[in-house]
């Protein structure tokens, strides 16, 4: 059974938003047109409490993209994104949500992120997901979205160890750092994730 995952397409990682994905606008029309191939359809949104420990606004002295330490793991400072119930979390307003069966939303817990659409940053909390997907019958999981390298790339790794067989759909999904995402790229491929093109499923 196959299971679209799309992460992330929202206002804030738009060229137009506050932390800009490249060309994340191109990847809607690819996402639109992908969606009758599968059997079931779900999205992410990160949706942050204005307070949340990610933004550097909320650590005196600290800029965008510095880094810190957080329950001993680095966490990148962004600048404000995806404040819930703004329009800058809300969905690409062309992006098809008319077939999406269930939206889960993360990075909601103030005092840690959550890349990944199943774990936060922790993995201390489980978002569901997982038992979701597996209940709906999902054998087969295609992600694609924004960013590649960050939160499509976190979740494709933790979907793939949680035994779903794993699609990266490389044309429906943009990366902050292309070169990053080019050296993850590989190390997906060697763990058995394997990366398609929307022509392809
Ligand atoms: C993301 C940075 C911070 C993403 C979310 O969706 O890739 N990146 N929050
Ligand atoms: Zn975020």
């Amino acid at each position: 059974m196959k299971t679209l995952l799309i992460i992330d397409v929202q206002n804030d990682f738009m060229p137009s938003g506050s932390l800009p994905v490249p060309y994340g606008n191109e990847i809607v029309p690819v996402i639109n047109a992908i969606q009758d191939k599968f059997d079931l359809i779900v999205a992410t949104q990160d949706w942050h409490p204005r307070n949340h420990v990610s933004f550097a606004n909320n650590h005196e002295g600290k800029s965008n993209f510095d880094e810190i330490e957080i329950y001993g793991k680095t966490q990148t400072l962004w600048p404000d994104h995806c404040i819930q119930g703004t329009e800058g979390a809300a969905f690409h307003r062309d992006l098809n949500t008319e077939k999406m069966e269930a939206i889960f939303r993360k990075g909601t817990d103030t005092t840690i992120d959550s890349y990944s659409a199943f774990y936060d940053n922790g993995h201390l909390k489980s978002t569901g997901l997982t038992g979701y997907l597996k209940e709906k019958g999902t054998t087969q999981l295609f992600l694609c979205g924004l960013a590649s390298d960050i939160c499509v790339y976190f979740s494709i790794i933790d979907a793939f160890k949680e035994g779903f067989t794993c699609f990266f759909i490389e044309d429906a999904s943009k990366a902050l750092d292309t070169k990053e995402f080019e050296n993850l790229k590989k190390s997906m491929i060697t763990m058995g994730i394997k990366m398609v093109t929307s022509a392809s499923i």
